[in-house]
């Protein structure tokens, strides 16, 4: 059994886990509540945890994690923002922040993959929807109706950017596309992924996305010392079709970004737990910003 008081925030937790931590988040701050986001394919709850400490309706900022379910590090992170949030003393920046915004959280976007990364295939990066051939899951992050099936995605069900049999074949991409419409007033967003220390926006380049990404890298700068590179999501990765933040930005939420977190390739996706309080400070430090 667990508790707030004794939950490490610093190790790796199961799905189980983090459902009890949402829940006692709820219990424990009074301006947290949990939303249901829908339900994976093979019927889990998705859930975003809303962070908002008025009861006036203000501008949204959604922070969605944990999409490729091999990248732990990102729902780390991202619970890790959520405690800050709610331990913010009266005064400070984010607290402050609270007063302007609301703030939505999904912990974990892919629970279904989630729950295979730890039970079967550590390296499991996509949904486990089946459709009858050789391979499961699609990636939901090619599967969006945005130039879906285009470049940068695969129409083999066993690659790992498999765009799968139509766009929004997936459950947990139409439950995230709905989640957002039905806000109304989703004016931020980001996808935050692991790794390779990037700090994204989407394919249509403006001054606006350019200066707060530049401003986020110096955000995270200064908590560690550690350099993240910025720029359009096409040029600092790679080309991608069907993608979340593609198809968040197209729907005219302009302030929308993309995030591989650490590390830059020594141990990737299996980030060793020392890192995960670096990670999320200097993580909050660039979410902050935008
Ligand atoms: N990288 C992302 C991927 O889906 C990305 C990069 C982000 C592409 C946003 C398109 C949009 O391939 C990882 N590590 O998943
Ligand atoms: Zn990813």
């Amino acid at each position: 059994q667990m508790s707030l008081a004794t939950f490490d925030y610093n190790v790796y937790h199961t799905l189980d886990e983090i459902n009890q931590w949402m829940g006692d988040m709820v219990a424990t701050y009074s301006f947290i509540s949990q939303v249901n986001v829908g339900s994976s394919y093979e019927g889990r709850v998705i859930n975003a945890l809303k962070v908002r400490t008025n009861s006036t309706p203000k501008p949204q900022y959604v922070i969605d994690c944990g999409l490729h379910s091999r990248e732990w590090i990102a729902p780390a992170s991202c619970m890790h923002a959520v405690r800050k949030l709610a331990e913010a003393p009266a005064g400070s920046a984010e607290y402050n922040i609270l007063n302007a915004i609301e703030i939505y959280v999904i912990p974990i976007a892919n629970p279904d993959g989630y729950v295979y990364t730890w039970s079967d295939d550590r390296m499991w990066r996509k949904t486990r929807s089946d459709y009858g051939k050789f391979c499961l899951g699609v990636d939901p992050n090619r599967n969006w109706d945005i130039n879906w099936s285009g470049p940068g995605a695969d129409s083999s069900p066993c690659s790992d950017a498999y765009y799968g049999p139509s766009a929004f074949s997936e459950v947990e991409v139409v439950a995230q596309r709905d989640f957002i419409i039905g806000l109304e007033n989703v004016q931020a967003y980001i996808d935050v992924h692991a790794y390779g220390e990037y700090w994204m926006y989407p394919y249509a380049y403006t001054h606006q996305s350019g200066q707060i990404a530049m401003d986020s890298v110096n955000a995270i700068y200064d908590v560690n010392g550690q350099f993240y590179n910025y720029g359009p999501i096409s040029q600092v990765i790679y080309i991608a079709s069907g993608s979340t933040a593609d198809y968040i930005y197209n729907m005219g939420v302009k302030c929308t970004f993309a995030a591989e977190l650490r590390d830059t390739g020594n141990f990737g996706f299996v980030l060793p737990e020392a890192f995960i309080q670096p990670t999320a400070d200097e993580t909050f430090a660039g979410l902050m910003v935008i």
